[in-house]
Protein backbone atom coordinates (compact mmCIF):
# COMPACT_ATOMS: atom_id res chain seq x y z
CA UNK A 1 0.00 0.00 0.00
CA UNK A 2 1.31 3.47 -0.92
CA UNK A 3 0.54 6.05 2.11
CA UNK A 4 2.47 10.00 2.24
CA UNK A 5 5.06 8.33 3.95
CA UNK A 6 5.65 5.72 1.50
CA UNK A 7 5.78 8.17 -1.20
CA UNK A 8 8.11 9.66 0.81
CA UNK A 9 10.72 6.90 1.28
CA UNK A 10 10.96 6.02 -2.46
CA UNK A 11 11.66 9.24 -3.98
CA UNK A 12 15.64 10.31 -4.33
CA UNK A 13 16.13 13.25 -1.74
CA UNK A 14 16.07 16.08 -3.98
CA UNK A 15 12.12 15.45 -4.61
CA UNK A 16 11.25 15.23 -1.07
CA UNK A 17 10.19 18.98 -0.74
CA UNK A 18 8.14 19.08 -4.15
CA UNK A 19 6.43 15.89 -2.43
CA UNK A 20 6.14 16.85 0.56
CA UNK A 21 3.88 19.93 -1.00
CA UNK A 22 2.23 17.60 -2.90
CA UNK A 23 0.71 15.58 0.20
CA UNK A 24 0.58 18.51 2.36
CA UNK A 25 -2.08 19.48 -0.65
CA UNK A 26 -3.64 16.04 -0.70
CA UNK A 27 -4.53 16.23 2.64
CA UNK A 28 -5.53 19.27 3.11
CA UNK A 29 -7.85 18.29 -0.12
CA UNK A 30 -8.93 15.22 2.05
CA UNK A 31 -9.61 17.14 5.14
CA UNK A 32 -11.93 19.66 3.23
CA UNK A 33 -13.90 17.31 1.76
CA UNK A 34 -14.36 15.23 4.71
CA UNK A 35 -15.82 18.57 6.52
CA UNK A 36 -17.77 18.67 3.30
CA UNK A 37 -19.20 15.49 3.26
CA UNK A 38 -22.70 14.83 3.07
CA UNK A 39 -23.84 11.62 3.71
CA UNK A 40 -26.83 11.76 1.85
CA UNK A 41 -25.23 13.27 -1.19
CA UNK A 42 -22.38 10.65 -1.13
CA UNK A 43 -25.13 7.93 -1.44
CA UNK A 44 -26.73 9.37 -4.40
CA UNK A 45 -23.64 9.69 -6.37
CA UNK A 46 -22.48 5.94 -5.59
CA UNK A 47 -25.77 4.95 -6.53
CA UNK A 48 -25.97 6.90 -9.49
CA UNK A 49 -22.42 5.51 -10.74
CA UNK A 50 -23.30 2.07 -10.48
CA UNK A 51 -25.76 3.06 -13.60
CA UNK A 52 -28.69 1.52 -10.68
CA UNK A 53 -32.21 3.77 -10.61
CA UNK A 54 -31.87 5.86 -8.34
CA UNK A 55 -32.74 4.89 -4.78
CA UNK A 56 -34.31 5.83 -1.57
CA UNK A 57 -32.08 6.92 0.61
CA UNK A 58 -31.41 4.21 3.59
CA UNK A 59 -29.65 7.04 5.97
CA UNK A 60 -32.18 8.43 9.10
CA UNK A 61 -33.84 11.55 7.32
CA UNK A 62 -32.59 14.80 8.47
CA UNK A 63 -35.71 15.89 10.47
CA UNK A 64 -36.87 13.15 12.54
CA UNK A 65 -40.28 13.95 14.92
CA UNK A 66 -39.26 14.18 18.41
CA UNK A 67 -41.26 10.98 19.06
CA UNK A 68 -38.35 9.02 17.88
CA UNK A 69 -36.62 8.56 20.90
CA UNK A 70 -37.97 5.24 22.88
CA UNK A 71 -41.33 5.20 21.30
CA UNK A 72 -42.16 1.54 19.59
CA UNK A 73 -44.57 3.38 17.19
CA UNK A 74 -41.82 5.41 15.39
CA UNK A 75 -40.05 2.12 14.21
CA UNK A 76 -43.07 1.56 12.42
CA UNK A 77 -42.77 5.15 11.23
CA UNK A 78 -39.38 4.66 9.83
CA UNK A 79 -41.20 1.28 8.11
CA UNK A 80 -43.18 3.75 6.07
CA UNK A 81 -39.92 5.42 4.22
CA UNK A 82 -38.88 1.58 3.46
CA UNK A 83 -41.71 -0.83 2.63
CA UNK A 84 -45.13 -0.37 0.92
CA UNK A 85 -46.84 -0.92 3.79
CA UNK A 86 -47.57 -2.79 7.03
CA UNK A 87 -46.49 -6.70 7.32
CA UNK A 88 -48.16 -8.35 4.28
CA UNK A 89 -48.78 -12.36 3.77
CA UNK A 90 -45.47 -11.97 0.92
CA UNK A 91 -42.48 -9.91 1.64
CA UNK A 92 -42.54 -9.56 -2.44
CA UNK A 93 -45.64 -7.55 -1.59
CA UNK A 94 -44.18 -5.03 0.43
CA UNK A 95 -40.13 -4.55 -0.48
CA UNK A 96 -40.10 -1.56 -2.74
CA UNK A 97 -38.39 -1.12 -5.72
CA UNK A 98 -36.45 1.43 -5.07
CA UNK A 99 -34.39 0.28 -1.95
CA UNK A 100 -31.93 -2.79 -1.66
CA UNK A 101 -32.28 -4.45 1.67
CA UNK A 102 -30.36 -7.60 3.14
CA UNK A 103 -31.30 -10.02 5.56
CA UNK A 104 -29.63 -13.24 6.92
CA UNK A 105 -30.25 -16.25 9.40
CA UNK A 106 -29.84 -16.84 13.28
CA UNK A 107 -28.18 -20.00 15.09
CA UNK A 108 -27.42 -21.38 18.29
CA UNK A 109 -28.43 -19.06 21.89
CA UNK A 110 -28.72 -15.75 22.24
CA UNK A 111 -25.64 -14.67 22.35
CA UNK A 112 -24.77 -16.08 18.74
CA UNK A 113 -27.92 -14.57 17.53
CA UNK A 114 -27.18 -10.97 18.66
CA UNK A 115 -23.41 -11.54 17.31
CA UNK A 116 -24.96 -12.79 13.56
CA UNK A 117 -27.53 -9.63 14.08
CA UNK A 118 -24.82 -7.24 14.85
CA UNK A 119 -22.78 -8.70 11.93
CA UNK A 120 -25.62 -8.75 9.42
CA UNK A 121 -26.22 -4.85 10.34
CA UNK A 122 -22.68 -3.41 9.83
CA UNK A 123 -22.50 -5.72 6.36
CA UNK A 124 -26.10 -3.35 5.81
CA UNK A 125 -23.63 -0.08 6.14
CA UNK A 126 -20.84 -2.08 4.05
CA UNK A 127 -23.31 -2.58 1.02
CA UNK A 128 -25.44 0.02 1.61
CA UNK A 129 -28.48 -1.87 1.85
CA UNK A 130 -31.09 -1.70 4.48
CA UNK A 131 -30.77 -4.55 6.81
CA UNK A 132 -34.18 -6.88 7.53
CA UNK A 133 -33.24 -8.31 11.07
CA UNK A 134 -35.13 -11.72 12.10
CA UNK A 135 -36.39 -12.40 15.67
CA UNK A 136 -34.52 -14.14 17.82
CA UNK A 137 -35.35 -17.88 17.35
CA UNK A 138 -35.67 -20.35 20.55
CA UNK A 139 -33.32 -22.25 19.30
CA UNK A 140 -31.65 -23.21 22.45
CA UNK A 141 -34.58 -22.80 24.83
CA UNK A 142 -37.19 -25.01 23.10
CA UNK A 143 -38.72 -25.09 20.15
CA UNK A 144 -42.13 -24.53 21.65
CA UNK A 145 -40.82 -21.22 22.95
CA UNK A 146 -41.75 -18.06 21.27
CA UNK A 147 -39.68 -16.08 18.92
CA UNK A 148 -38.62 -12.35 20.13
CA UNK A 149 -38.29 -9.45 18.14
CA UNK A 150 -34.95 -7.33 17.83
CA UNK A 151 -36.96 -4.49 18.68
CA UNK A 152 -38.17 -5.96 21.89
CA UNK A 153 -34.45 -6.12 23.01
CA UNK A 154 -32.53 -3.45 21.21
CA UNK A 155 -33.50 0.39 20.77
CA UNK A 156 -33.48 0.30 17.33
CA UNK A 157 -34.22 4.17 16.80
CA UNK A 158 -31.01 5.09 18.88
CA UNK A 159 -29.30 2.15 16.95
CA UNK A 160 -30.64 4.15 13.51
CA UNK A 161 -29.61 7.32 14.81
CA UNK A 162 -26.33 6.59 16.18
CA UNK A 163 -24.83 4.83 12.74
CA UNK A 164 -27.17 6.52 10.79
CA UNK A 165 -28.76 3.46 9.17
CA UNK A 166 -32.29 2.63 8.76
CA UNK A 167 -33.38 -0.90 9.93
CA UNK A 168 -36.10 -2.98 9.54
CA UNK A 169 -37.27 -5.97 11.25
CA UNK A 170 -39.05 -9.40 9.30
CA UNK A 171 -42.13 -8.93 11.19
CA UNK A 172 -42.66 -5.28 9.76
CA UNK A 173 -42.04 -6.74 6.35
CA UNK A 174 -44.03 -9.97 6.68
CA UNK A 175 -46.74 -11.11 9.01
CA UNK A 176 -45.33 -13.85 11.54
CA UNK A 177 -48.61 -15.38 11.06
CA UNK A 178 -48.95 -15.65 7.38
CA UNK A 179 -49.11 -19.49 6.10
CA UNK A 180 -47.41 -18.14 2.74
CA UNK A 181 -43.88 -19.76 1.65
CA UNK A 182 -41.71 -17.43 -0.22
CA UNK A 183 -39.34 -18.17 -2.32
CA UNK A 184 -35.99 -16.95 -2.01
CA UNK A 185 -32.29 -17.17 -3.25
CA UNK A 186 -29.52 -17.07 -0.64
CA UNK A 187 -25.87 -17.23 -0.87
CA UNK A 188 -24.33 -20.19 1.23
CA UNK A 189 -21.64 -19.18 2.88
CA UNK A 190 -20.97 -22.12 5.14
CA UNK A 191 -21.01 -25.26 3.06
CA UNK A 192 -17.85 -24.96 1.07
CA UNK A 193 -16.53 -25.82 4.58
CA UNK A 194 -18.54 -27.90 6.92
CA UNK A 195 -20.20 -29.63 3.25
CA UNK A 196 -21.05 -32.71 4.47
CA UNK A 197 -23.20 -32.04 7.73
CA UNK A 198 -25.57 -30.15 4.90
CA UNK A 199 -25.96 -27.27 7.62
CA UNK A 200 -28.47 -25.18 5.44
CA UNK A 201 -29.48 -22.56 7.47
CA UNK A 202 -33.17 -21.54 7.64
CA UNK A 203 -34.93 -18.35 8.95
CA UNK A 204 -37.59 -18.22 11.84
CA UNK A 205 -40.29 -20.54 11.22
CA UNK A 206 -42.60 -16.95 11.49
CA UNK A 207 -40.42 -15.93 8.28
CA UNK A 208 -41.89 -19.01 5.92
CA UNK A 209 -39.42 -19.43 3.25
CA UNK A 210 -38.49 -21.67 0.92
CA UNK A 211 -34.44 -21.30 0.16
CA UNK A 212 -32.42 -21.97 -2.76
CA UNK A 213 -28.83 -21.70 -1.98
CA UNK A 214 -26.04 -20.73 -4.38
CA UNK A 215 -22.50 -21.77 -2.57
CA UNK A 216 -20.54 -18.68 -2.15
CA UNK A 217 -16.73 -18.76 -3.45
CA UNK A 218 -13.78 -19.97 -1.66
CA UNK A 219 -12.22 -16.90 -1.41
CA UNK A 220 -14.85 -15.54 0.84
CA UNK A 221 -12.91 -17.20 3.62
CA UNK A 222 -9.94 -16.08 5.90
CA UNK A 223 -6.57 -17.17 4.48
CA UNK A 224 -5.78 -18.71 7.59
CA UNK A 225 -8.83 -20.99 7.20
CA UNK A 226 -8.54 -22.16 3.71
CA UNK A 227 -5.80 -25.02 4.09
CA UNK A 228 -7.29 -26.30 7.46
CA UNK A 229 -10.43 -24.86 7.71
CA UNK A 230 -11.64 -24.95 11.78
CA UNK A 231 -14.58 -22.80 11.36
CA UNK A 232 -16.15 -21.17 8.73
CA UNK A 233 -15.38 -17.84 8.87
CA UNK A 234 -15.83 -15.01 6.27
CA UNK A 235 -14.62 -12.04 5.58
CA UNK A 236 -16.11 -9.01 5.72
CA UNK A 237 -15.80 -7.21 2.73
CA UNK A 238 -15.37 -10.40 0.98
CA UNK A 239 -18.85 -10.99 1.45
CA UNK A 240 -19.98 -7.44 0.60
CA UNK A 241 -18.40 -7.62 -2.66
CA UNK A 242 -21.48 -10.20 -3.87
CA UNK A 243 -23.44 -7.50 -3.18
CA UNK A 244 -21.81 -5.71 -6.54
CA UNK A 245 -21.91 -6.73 -10.36
CA UNK A 246 -18.98 -4.87 -11.70
CA UNK A 247 -16.18 -6.78 -10.44
CA UNK A 248 -17.71 -10.31 -10.51
CA UNK A 249 -15.48 -11.99 -13.34
CA UNK A 250 -16.51 -15.44 -12.14
CA UNK A 251 -19.33 -17.17 -12.76
CA UNK A 252 -21.35 -17.90 -9.60
CA UNK A 253 -22.22 -22.02 -8.81
CA UNK A 254 -25.47 -23.67 -9.81
CA UNK A 255 -27.77 -22.77 -7.14
CA UNK A 256 -29.54 -26.03 -4.88
CA UNK A 257 -32.79 -26.23 -5.59
CA UNK A 258 -35.39 -25.11 -2.61
CA UNK A 259 -36.51 -28.04 -0.34
CA UNK A 260 -40.15 -27.35 -0.55
CA UNK A 261 -41.10 -26.16 -4.31
CA UNK A 262 -37.90 -27.36 -5.40
CA UNK A 263 -37.39 -23.44 -6.74
CA UNK A 264 -33.67 -22.80 -8.42
CA UNK A 265 -33.11 -19.00 -7.60
CA UNK A 266 -30.03 -17.01 -8.35
CA UNK A 267 -29.10 -15.13 -5.17
CA UNK A 268 -31.12 -12.65 -4.85
CA UNK A 269 -29.96 -8.65 -5.94
CA UNK A 270 -33.36 -7.07 -4.30
CA UNK A 271 -33.03 -8.76 -0.78
CA UNK A 272 -29.54 -10.08 -0.18
CA UNK A 273 -29.14 -13.03 1.53
CA UNK A 274 -26.56 -14.92 3.34
CA UNK A 275 -27.27 -18.44 5.21
CA UNK A 276 -25.31 -17.38 8.60
CA UNK A 277 -23.06 -13.98 9.54
CA UNK A 278 -22.02 -15.21 13.30
CA UNK A 279 -19.05 -16.56 11.64
CA UNK A 280 -17.36 -13.08 9.41
CA UNK A 281 -15.11 -10.74 10.42
CA UNK A 282 -12.67 -8.29 9.22
CA UNK A 283 -9.70 -10.14 10.19
CA UNK A 284 -9.70 -12.17 13.28
CA UNK A 285 -11.62 -15.10 14.39
CA UNK A 286 -14.09 -14.99 16.65
CA UNK A 287 -13.30 -10.97 16.32
CA UNK A 288 -16.25 -9.81 18.98
CA UNK A 289 -13.54 -10.98 21.59
CA UNK A 290 -10.90 -7.76 20.49
CA UNK A 291 -10.97 -4.36 20.46
CA UNK A 292 -10.44 -4.12 16.75
CA UNK A 293 -14.07 -5.70 15.89
CA UNK A 294 -15.42 -3.14 13.63
CA UNK A 295 -18.63 -4.71 13.71
CA UNK A 296 -18.89 -3.89 17.72
CA UNK A 297 -17.19 -0.45 16.95
CA UNK A 298 -19.42 0.73 14.02
CA UNK A 299 -22.45 -1.47 15.73
CA UNK A 300 -22.28 -3.37 18.20
CA UNK A 301 -21.48 -0.86 20.57
CA UNK A 302 -24.65 1.56 19.84
CA UNK A 303 -27.29 -1.88 20.43
CA UNK A 304 -28.36 -0.05 23.61
CA UNK A 305 -31.07 -1.68 25.71
CA UNK A 306 -34.40 -0.79 25.06
CA UNK A 307 -35.52 1.45 27.61
CA UNK A 308 -38.26 -1.34 29.13
CA UNK A 309 -35.18 -3.94 29.86
CA UNK A 310 -33.00 -1.26 30.89
CA UNK A 311 -35.62 -0.19 34.01
CA UNK A 312 -36.41 -4.02 34.55
CA UNK A 313 -32.72 -4.98 34.56
CA UNK A 314 -32.22 -1.63 37.04
CA UNK A 315 -35.01 -2.60 39.63
CA UNK A 316 -33.36 -6.04 39.88
CA UNK A 317 -30.42 -4.72 40.64
CA UNK A 318 -31.97 -2.50 42.79
CA UNK A 319 -33.62 -5.52 44.83
CA UNK A 320 -30.34 -7.72 44.73
CA UNK A 321 -28.18 -4.54 46.35
CA UNK A 322 -31.37 -3.98 49.11
CA UNK A 323 -31.53 -0.65 48.00
CA UNK A 324 -34.99 1.26 47.13
CA UNK A 325 -37.13 1.77 44.65
CA UNK A 326 -35.76 5.00 42.61
CA UNK A 327 -32.74 5.26 45.26
CA UNK A 328 -29.16 5.97 42.84
CA UNK A 329 -27.54 2.46 41.99
CA UNK A 330 -24.34 2.63 43.48
CA UNK A 331 -21.44 1.11 41.17
CA UNK A 332 -20.85 -2.35 41.19
CA UNK A 333 -19.36 -5.11 39.87
CA UNK A 334 -20.62 -7.61 38.16
CA UNK A 335 -19.19 -11.87 37.50
CA UNK A 336 -20.82 -13.77 35.02
CA UNK A 337 -19.55 -17.46 35.75
CA UNK A 338 -20.72 -19.84 32.58
CA UNK A 339 -20.94 -23.46 33.65
CA UNK A 340 -23.85 -26.04 32.87
CA UNK A 341 -23.30 -26.98 29.64
CA UNK A 342 -19.62 -26.01 29.35
CA UNK A 343 -18.56 -29.69 30.07
CA UNK A 344 -17.91 -29.95 25.80
CA UNK A 345 -14.64 -28.14 26.28
CA UNK A 346 -13.66 -30.23 29.62
CA UNK A 347 -12.47 -33.50 27.47
CA UNK A 348 -12.20 -35.55 29.93
CA UNK A 349 -11.16 -33.12 32.80
CA UNK A 350 -13.40 -33.74 35.32
CA UNK A 351 -16.16 -31.35 36.04
CA UNK A 352 -15.18 -30.24 39.40
CA UNK A 353 -11.67 -29.48 38.18
CA UNK A 354 -12.33 -27.71 35.06
CA UNK A 355 -15.58 -25.55 35.64
CA UNK A 356 -14.36 -21.86 36.40
CA UNK A 357 -13.46 -21.69 39.89
CA UNK A 358 -14.59 -19.19 42.52
CA UNK A 359 -11.48 -18.95 44.24
CA UNK A 360 -10.00 -17.70 40.52
CA UNK A 361 -12.78 -15.20 40.13
CA UNK A 362 -12.73 -13.91 43.62
CA UNK A 363 -8.83 -12.83 42.62
CA UNK A 364 -10.01 -11.12 39.57
CA UNK A 365 -12.75 -9.25 41.33
CA UNK A 366 -9.45 -8.09 43.83
CA UNK A 367 -8.17 -7.29 40.70
CA UNK A 368 -10.62 -5.35 39.09
CA UNK A 369 -11.47 -3.23 42.40
CA UNK A 370 -8.01 -2.33 42.39
CA UNK A 371 -7.55 -1.15 39.03
CA UNK A 372 -10.90 0.64 40.05
CA UNK A 373 -9.30 2.31 42.89
CA UNK A 374 -6.38 3.27 41.27
CA UNK A 375 -7.58 4.47 38.12
CA UNK A 376 -10.86 6.44 39.09
CA UNK A 377 -10.83 6.66 42.69
CA UNK A 378 -13.51 4.55 43.29
CA UNK A 379 -13.76 2.47 46.00
CA UNK A 380 -16.30 -0.61 44.87
CA UNK A 381 -17.72 -2.99 47.37
CA UNK A 382 -20.85 -4.72 46.28
CA UNK A 383 -20.62 -7.60 43.48
CA UNK A 384 -23.27 -9.55 41.77
CA UNK A 385 -23.24 -12.38 40.66
CA UNK A 386 -24.99 -14.19 37.39
CA UNK A 387 -24.29 -17.65 36.61
CA UNK A 388 -26.30 -20.48 34.84
CA UNK A 389 -25.21 -22.77 37.81
CA UNK A 390 -28.13 -24.60 39.11
CA UNK A 391 -26.04 -26.33 42.46
CA UNK A 392 -27.31 -25.06 45.59
CA UNK A 393 -24.23 -25.47 46.90
CA UNK A 394 -22.06 -24.05 44.44
CA UNK A 395 -24.46 -21.02 45.62
CA UNK A 396 -23.91 -21.13 49.27
CA UNK A 397 -20.10 -20.72 48.42
CA UNK A 398 -20.75 -17.80 46.32
CA UNK A 399 -23.25 -16.20 49.50
CA UNK A 400 -20.28 -17.30 51.81
CA UNK A 401 -17.83 -14.68 49.83
CA UNK A 402 -20.28 -12.00 50.75
CA UNK A 403 -21.54 -11.42 46.61
CA UNK A 404 -25.04 -11.21 45.94
CA UNK A 405 -27.38 -12.42 42.94
CA UNK A 406 -30.68 -11.35 41.21
CA UNK A 407 -33.82 -13.28 42.03
CA UNK A 408 -35.59 -14.73 39.28
CA UNK A 409 -38.07 -17.25 40.87
CA UNK A 410 -40.90 -15.72 39.31
CA UNK A 411 -38.74 -13.88 36.07
CA UNK A 412 -40.17 -16.34 33.86
CA UNK A 413 -43.90 -15.98 34.94
CA UNK A 414 -43.16 -12.50 34.89
CA UNK A 415 -41.48 -12.18 31.68
CA UNK A 416 -41.23 -15.30 29.48
CA UNK A 417 -38.53 -17.43 29.29
CA UNK A 418 -36.08 -14.92 27.06
CA UNK A 419 -35.72 -12.99 30.31
CA UNK A 420 -33.27 -14.28 32.57
CA UNK A 421 -31.01 -14.00 30.73
CA UNK A 422 -31.29 -10.82 29.23
CA UNK A 423 -31.82 -9.16 32.36
CA UNK A 424 -28.16 -10.52 33.30
CA UNK A 425 -27.07 -9.33 30.30
CA UNK A 426 -28.32 -5.81 31.20
CA UNK A 427 -27.29 -6.15 34.98
CA UNK A 428 -23.87 -7.27 33.95
CA UNK A 429 -23.91 -4.25 31.36
CA UNK A 430 -24.14 -1.80 33.91
CA UNK A 431 -21.51 -2.44 35.93
CA UNK A 432 -18.25 -0.69 36.46
CA UNK A 433 -15.94 -3.60 36.98
CA UNK A 434 -16.60 -7.36 35.08
CA UNK A 435 -15.16 -10.82 35.71
CA UNK A 436 -16.53 -13.23 32.67
CA UNK A 437 -15.99 -16.70 31.77
CA UNK A 438 -13.44 -17.11 28.88
CA UNK A 439 -14.59 -18.67 25.71
CA UNK A 440 -18.39 -17.66 26.63
CA UNK A 441 -19.47 -15.65 23.75
CA UNK A 442 -22.17 -14.36 26.78
CA UNK A 443 -19.60 -13.37 29.16
CA UNK A 444 -17.74 -11.89 25.64
CA UNK A 445 -20.09 -9.17 24.95
CA UNK A 446 -20.87 -8.15 28.12
CA UNK A 447 -17.14 -7.06 28.74
CA UNK A 448 -16.95 -5.39 25.59
CA UNK A 449 -20.14 -3.41 26.56
CA UNK A 450 -18.46 -2.41 30.39
CA UNK A 451 -15.51 -1.15 28.13
CA UNK A 452 -17.56 0.75 25.59
CA UNK A 453 -20.17 1.90 27.63
CA UNK A 454 -19.24 2.64 31.13
CA UNK A 455 -15.06 2.70 30.69
CA UNK A 456 -15.32 -0.49 33.10
CA UNK A 457 -12.63 -2.93 34.15
CA UNK A 458 -12.93 -5.76 32.94
CA UNK A 459 -10.88 -9.74 33.67
CA UNK A 460 -11.46 -12.71 32.13
CA UNK A 461 -11.46 -15.87 34.01
CA UNK A 462 -9.22 -18.73 32.41
CA UNK A 463 -10.62 -22.78 33.18
CA UNK A 464 -10.48 -25.86 31.85
CA UNK A 465 -7.79 -27.66 34.49
CA UNK A 466 -6.96 -26.98 38.42
CA UNK A 467 -5.39 -23.62 38.59
CA UNK A 468 -6.15 -22.79 34.96
CA UNK A 469 -5.78 -19.33 35.69
CA UNK A 470 -2.80 -18.85 38.01
CA UNK A 471 -0.92 -16.53 36.31
N1 LIG B 1 -30.06 -16.47 33.35
C1 LIG B 1 -28.83 -16.78 32.96
N2 LIG B 1 -28.67 -17.65 31.93
C2 LIG B 1 -27.42 -17.93 31.54
C3 LIG B 1 -26.29 -17.34 32.18
N3 LIG B 1 -25.18 -17.82 31.57
C4 LIG B 1 -25.60 -18.65 30.60
N4 LIG B 1 -26.96 -18.74 30.58
C5 LIG B 1 -27.78 -19.56 29.64
O1 LIG B 1 -26.93 -20.23 28.75
C6 LIG B 1 -27.02 -19.71 27.43
C7 LIG B 1 -25.62 -19.46 26.92
O2 LIG B 1 -25.62 -19.37 25.55
P1 LIG B 1 -24.96 -18.14 24.76
O3 LIG B 1 -25.73 -16.91 25.06
O4 LIG B 1 -24.88 -18.53 23.34
O5 LIG B 1 -23.48 -17.93 25.37
P2 LIG B 1 -22.23 -18.92 25.58
O6 LIG B 1 -22.69 -20.35 25.40
O7 LIG B 1 -21.76 -18.64 26.97
O8 LIG B 1 -21.19 -18.55 24.57
C8 LIG B 1 -27.80 -18.41 27.56
O9 LIG B 1 -28.54 -18.08 26.43
C9 LIG B 1 -28.65 -18.68 28.79
O10 LIG B 1 -29.80 -19.39 28.44
C10 LIG B 1 -26.51 -16.42 33.25
O11 LIG B 1 -25.60 -15.85 33.83
N5 LIG B 1 -27.79 -16.18 33.60
C1 LIG C 1 -44.93 7.87 19.74
O1 LIG C 1 -44.93 8.41 18.44
C2 LIG C 1 -46.21 8.63 17.90
C3 LIG C 1 -46.07 9.09 16.45
O2 LIG C 1 -44.74 9.29 16.08
C4 LIG C 1 -46.98 9.63 18.76
O3 LIG C 1 -48.26 9.83 18.25
C5 LIG C 1 -47.07 9.10 20.18
O4 LIG C 1 -47.70 10.04 21.01
C6 LIG C 1 -45.68 8.77 20.72
N1 LIG C 1 -45.81 8.10 22.02
C7 LIG C 1 -45.06 8.41 23.08
C8 LIG C 1 -45.30 7.62 24.32
O5 LIG C 1 -44.19 9.28 23.04
C1 LIG D 1 -26.56 -7.29 -11.09
O1 LIG D 1 -26.90 -7.98 -12.26
C2 LIG D 1 -28.24 -8.37 -12.33
C3 LIG D 1 -28.42 -9.23 -13.57
O2 LIG D 1 -27.69 -8.72 -14.63
C4 LIG D 1 -29.13 -7.15 -12.33
O3 LIG D 1 -30.49 -7.53 -12.38
C5 LIG D 1 -28.87 -6.36 -11.06
O4 LIG D 1 -29.62 -5.19 -11.03
C6 LIG D 1 -27.42 -6.04 -10.92
N1 LIG D 1 -27.16 -5.48 -9.61
C7 LIG D 1 -26.53 -4.35 -9.39
C8 LIG D 1 -26.33 -3.95 -7.96
O5 LIG D 1 -26.13 -3.64 -10.29
C1 LIG E 1 -37.04 -14.98 45.54
O1 LIG E 1 -38.33 -14.60 45.15
C2 LIG E 1 -39.34 -15.50 45.57
C3 LIG E 1 -40.67 -15.12 44.92
O2 LIG E 1 -40.80 -13.76 44.73
C4 LIG E 1 -39.40 -15.51 47.10
O3 LIG E 1 -40.38 -16.41 47.57
C5 LIG E 1 -38.02 -15.92 47.63
O4 LIG E 1 -38.00 -15.84 49.04
C6 LIG E 1 -36.93 -15.05 47.06
N1 LIG E 1 -35.63 -15.59 47.43
C7 LIG E 1 -34.71 -14.87 48.08
C8 LIG E 1 -33.44 -15.58 48.42
O5 LIG E 1 -34.90 -13.71 48.41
Amino acid sequence: MLDATNILKTLPPKRWLAALVLSSVLIVFAITSTLLWDPALTHCVSHSLAGAAPLAPVHVPAQKSDATKDNLSSIYDTASLLLHGTASRSFKENLRPDVRYITSWPSEGFTNQMIAYMNLIYLGLVTDRVPIIPRFTPLHIGSDKPELDFGEVFDIPRLQEAINLLILQWSQVKDPTSRFVDDLGCWNTQNSVWQTSGRHHTPPRSVNLDISYTTAPEWIRYPSQLQNPTFPHALFWALASLAFNDTRTWTPQEPDPSPTHHAVLPPDDHLLCYDLLYYAGAHELFEFNYEISPAWRFVGQHMHWTARIQQIAESYTRETLGIAPHAPIPPYIAVHARRSDFEVWCKGVPIKDCYVELSAIARRVEDVKAELLARKGIRVDEVIMTSDEKDPEWWDAVRELGWRWPNHTRTVELYGPWYPPLIDKAIQSGSLGFVGTDRSTFSSISLRRVRSWNDGAVRMVLWGRPGADDR
